[in-house]
């Protein structure tokens, strides 16, 4: 698993003039099954979120409102990528050490996830997450 293999998911919008829609459906627009649903909201200025990588969990990242960033590092290279849109979804398969920074006013950070959440699918020590992408 590398940051290539990590993309940005086109999501259908339908764009009228009362408004926006955005739809996602599982196993159509995001290449896993979603089993969890979670949301990063009420970020106060200048807080940092993530500081781990999944070994098995499967994620599409969404800005909903607001934008972020997130910081893609496979232990060969790191890539900075700005959310600030809610019909791009950012795909981060397993084994992605992840930082997420810059939180604008008011960002809210969707989450669909391929499993529920256990804490043994984390790594949350840099140097761990190291070892096991020299061990596989
Ligand atoms: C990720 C980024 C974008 C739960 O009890 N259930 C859950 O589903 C989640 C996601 C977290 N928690 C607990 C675990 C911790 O005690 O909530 C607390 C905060 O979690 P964490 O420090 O992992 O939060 P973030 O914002 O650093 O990371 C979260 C996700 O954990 C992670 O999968 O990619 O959001």
């Amino acid at each position: 698993m590398q940051i290539a293999d990590c993309h940005l998911i086109d999501l259908p919008k339908i764009a009228e003039a009362r408004g926006n829609l955005t739809f996602i459906e599982g196993g159509r627009h995001v290449p896993f099954e979603i089993k969890r649903v979670y949301y990063l909201y009420d970020v106060p200025g200048g807080a940092e979120r993530g500081g781990h990588a999944h070994k098995a969990l499967h994620q599409l990242i969404v800005a909903m409102s607001g934008s972020f960033d997130i910081v893609l590092d496979d232990g060969r290279q790191k890539k900075r990528i700005h959310l600030n849109r809610s019909y791009y979804g950012l795909y981060v398969c397993p084994m992605i050490w992840r930082e997420m920074d810059n939180f604008s006013s008011g960002a809210v950070c969707l989450v669909l996830a391929s499993n529920l959440y256990e804490e043994s699918d984390y790594f949350r020590d840099y140097s761990d997450f190291l070892k096991a992408l020299g061990a596989s």
